[in-house]
């Protein structure tokens, strides 16, 4: 019996497609990829070993150590000042730090003080790529993202102090704030993942009122092992929706080695399973770090989907101020130390590219010093929040947020199956 015959419907490109979400048919075929790009100009060549004795645990490490420090990756996109701009914005992010561990150790801080040291390149340059109109949503090591947002250093100090005049004015300590009204900045969620599907729920809503935006956000080596991250991932991934995902391997998900977490070699290999690009970065390496971020929120703007960034680095400190990562062993500090990403971007801009001359550097740092002691003395001076106020704040009064769409009104689709189906069950909202 003959097949009945059906027409062939014409190719659809991405372009064509309807509000940027392109048909699962052009997904499958042409997203799908098996190459890891990888930016990275130094491969590290070593693992770590766990020895058990008695009781006790310690790790050892295995390999190449002794490996010259890479140069820094010339960035295709950034222009002389923004590396500058970069290069001074990371250096109040390491000094912001170092102020907060003190001032903890003069207690001044309620609770406790994470550190994004040896870091700080993937937290700033990564934000760095973001438009006006995207969105963030930071973890506890990306202070430096904060700062790109426009948190300046006082904000933050204020928040680790509890302040008034901080951010929750005092209603939540470290790193929980955000502010989605003005910098479009998501509030870290601590469950580790969480954040993930948020922020692809923030892609899809802009995708609702017509706009692909790119999401940025973070995970580590440990929490990438959660379910949620696998489903917010996937769901973005299906959706087309522009989330940027940075996987930020620093060796260690609190006292467990990565080499004890995960059993691929790269965690950019995770996103051949998700079916969207997969890129490795040197993380102490701004300009890599940039560039990827860069051509993966320039996908997300065009509607193409979420893009995985693995980028790989060290936690130069304990989880927090009270680990003294002393089970980390001492020569993976030494080697990773060598790799201080802003010491090696310091290099760079003086000594490879002189954009700045020794003196520059020196009034710069002066400059960074001078407002952050400053910051850093008015948020010591400023009250902590008067008892009487301690009740308030902490839900919304009826009508103190009015939601309001921020890029465009849902259009709502009015065919007559469709309000036979909001009549149903409820308002139907389909972008046309
Ligand atoms: C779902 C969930 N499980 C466990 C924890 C407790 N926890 C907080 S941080 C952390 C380690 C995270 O390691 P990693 O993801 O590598 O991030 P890093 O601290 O290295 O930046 C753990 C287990 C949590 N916050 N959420
Ligand atoms: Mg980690």
């Amino acid at each position: 019996m003959a097949r009945k015959q059906t027409k062939k419907p014409a190719a659809r490109t991405p372009a064509q497609s309807p509000n940027g979400h392109q048909s699962a048919a052009w997904s499958r075929s042409s997203q799908r990829t098996y190459t890891i790009v990888d930016y990275r100009l130094e491969k590290p060549g070593f693992t770590l070993r766990q020895v058990r004795s008695g009781d006790s645990v310690r790790y050892e490490v295995e390999g190449e150590l002794s490996a010259p420090v890479p140069p820094i990756r010339e960035s295709k996109y950034l222009d002389k000042k923004q590396h500058i701009e970069i290069y001074r914005w990371m250096l109040l992010n390491r000094r912001m730090e170092t102020a907060l561990e003190n001032l903890y150790k003069q207690g001044k801080v309620v609770g406790g003080v994470y550190f994004g040291l040896g870091q700080e390149a993937c937290s700033f340059a990564s934000a760095y790529a973001l438009g006006k109109d995207d969105w963030l949503g930071p973890m506890i090591r990306n202070q430096g993202s904060l700062l790109v947002r426009g948190f300046s250093a006082r904000d933050i100090m204020m928040q680790y102090m509890a302040k008034a005049g901080s951010p929750t004015k005092g209603r939540d300590a470290s790193s929980h704030f955000g502010d989605i009204k003005n910098r479009n900045v998501v509030a870290p969620i601590s469950t580790l993942g969480d954040l993930i599907p948020v922020l692809a729920g923030v892609a899809l809503g802009a995708r609702l009122q017509g706009r692909n935006i790119a999401v940025m956000t973070y995970i580590g080596d440990g929490g990438q092992s959660t379910g949620v991250t696998y489903e917010g991932l996937n769901f973005a991934a299906v959706q087309n929706l522009g989330l940027v995902l940075l996987v930020e391997n620093n060796l260690w998900g609190y006292s467990t080695p990565a080499d004890m977490q995960f059993r691929v070699k790269d965690l950019a290999e995770r996103a051949i399973a998700y079916g969207i690009p997969g890129v490795i970065i040197d993380g102490t390496d701004a300009c890599q770090v940039y560039d990827a971020a860069h051509e993966a929120c320039e996908r997300a703007r065009r509607g193409e989907g979420p893009t995985l960034i693995e980028a790989k680095m060290m936690r130069m400190k304990g989880h927090a101020i009270h680990d003294a990562a002393e089970y980390v062993p001492k020569p993976l500090f030494e080697y990773w130390r060598k790799r201080d990403p802003i010491a090696r971007f310091e290099n760079y801009l003086v000594k490879v590219k002189k954009w700045l001359t020794p003196q520059e550097n020196e009034t710069l740092i002066a400059d960074v010093e001078r407002e952050l002691e400053a910051d850093r003395d008015f948020a010591v001076n400023s009250p902590m929040p008067t008892p009487e106020s301690a009740a308030g704040g902490t839900w919304c009064e009826a009508g103190c947020h009015e939601i309001k769409p921020k890029y465009g009104v849902p259009k709502v689709r009015t065919t007559k199956a469709e309000v036979r189906a909001s009549e149903r069950t409820e308002t139907a909202i389909h972008l046309k």
